[in-house]
């Protein structure tokens, strides 16, 4: 198991080369190395390398080159990537039906201004959590998703244990200084599981078709009639709710090139700070494999950083690749339709609620064939 960290040593943990233990998945979570006692004498200096993954120091050059000012419009001549296309944004509401056929059917990513109104997470910032909830334990990450091609190559997924309070006391005081090393990704927390009060604070967007409880509520039924067994209770609800997910941390947090899980439609609401986006169409996997898949992970992954020159002119087939990009602002929601390709990086500290979804036009399968995989438990 992880040792819960304090915010001293939570940063320097991983810059100082941090004792791993795996965890499976190609995870490992970081400890701390014990030290020999010092007799009160200075610690030596430790000579490890500093933790800076290579994302990180592309993000670092990308934002060097920005100087810190990231306009939408001059991103993509940053990258460096050739035009892209900005993806459609819309300030009105559009009604639900047009976005299933123009977005959800016709696989076409979108934007919507203004999405919150009504949200009581609006007023969600990194202190509210940490006073609402100090001593949740939560998890934090070097990067992500996890891979197994991090292992192989000897530079696993690192992960720390630690408290709300604590991590939001390292969000704050975290610089962008070489010294810290990577920004720690709080990714994984399934809020809403753990405080279902917060479910109260959003709600689904009304432009956005979103059958996923009716879908598990007909799949309950189907398994427990062909198994004469009913599922536990509340797994239709528990289920449902841990398809909602908060993220948090600092300016430089990344969600590296891969497309979700079980043909799942995300949406994105940013709550605090911004983010920018690149997504590429789900025909980018087709013959011409122009993102490079790679083999034998959990998640369908890429290894391209495209903020990385260097990773650009290694894949050379990425160029052909139809970018479509934005920087997701406060209040705005975007939506993904299943098999689209995103990375995303925070450029200010920030906090996103993300959901996968399933509809019953477009990608129901996904959800089903999810549990059809599933076997009842041997007596
Ligand atoms: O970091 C983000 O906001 C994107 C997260 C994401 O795409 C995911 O967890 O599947
Ligand atoms: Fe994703």
């Amino acid at each position: 198991m992880a040792e819960r960290v304090s915010i001293d040593t939570l940063s320097g943990l991983l810059s100082r080369g941090a004792s791993v233990k795996e965890k499976g998945d190609g995870v490992v979570v970081a400890g701390e190395r014990e030290q020999p006692s010092s007799c009160g004498q200075e610690e030596p200096r430790r000579t490890r390398p500093k933790s800076m993954t290579p994302e990180y120091k592309a993000f670092l050059g990308f934002a060097e080159r920005c100087g810190w000012s990231f306009k939408e419009s001059e991103c993509v001549r940053f990258l460096g990537l050739g035009k892209g296309c900005l993806i459609e944004r819309r300030e009105d509401h559009p009604k639900m039906e047009e976005v299933t056929e123009k977005h959800l059917l016709a696989s076409k990513p979108l934007i919507v201004k203004n999405s919150l109104a009504g949200w009581k997470a609006r007023e969600w910032t990194p202190e509210f959590f940490s006073e609402a909830y100090p001593g949740q334990v939560v998890i934090a990450n070097d990067r992500a998703p996890a891979r197994v091609k991090d292992r192989e190559s000897g530079r696993p997924q690192a992960s720390v244990k630690t408290t709300l309070s604590q991590y939001v006391e390292y969000m704050r005081r975290f610089g962008h200084k070489e010294s810290e090393g990577v920004p720690l990704y709080l990714n994984g927390w399934h809020a809403f599981k753990d405080h279902a009060e917060l479910v109260d604070d959003i709600a689904s967007p009304p432009w956005i078709e979103d059958h996923t409880r009716m879908i598990l509520q007909e799949i309950d039924k189907a398994i427990s009639s062909k198994n004469g067994v009913r599922a536990a209770p509340h797994w239709v609800r528990d289920t449902d709710i841990l398809l909602n997910k908060v993220f948090m941390g600092p300016a430089g947090n990344i969600t590296r090139l891969h497309y979700d899980a079980h043909r799942a439609h995300g949406w994105l609401a940013q709550i605090k700070g911004r983010k920018l986006f690149l997504l590429f169409p789900p025909d980018t996997t087709n013959d011409a494999s122009l993102l490079y898949p790679l083999e034998g992970e959990a998640t369908t992954q890429s290894p391209i950083d495209p903020l990385d020159a260097e990773s650009v002119e290694k894949y050379p087939r990425f160029k052909e690749a139809r970018m479509h990009y934005a920087i997701l602002e406060e209040g705005e929601t975007l939506l993904i339709p299943d098999g689209w390709w995103h990375y995303a990086v925070s450029l200010a500290p920030s906090i996103t609620v993300m959901r996968n979804f399933y509809n019953a036009l477009s990608n129901v399968q996904g959800l089903v064939n999810l549990f059809a995989n599933l076997r009842p438990a041997k007596k």
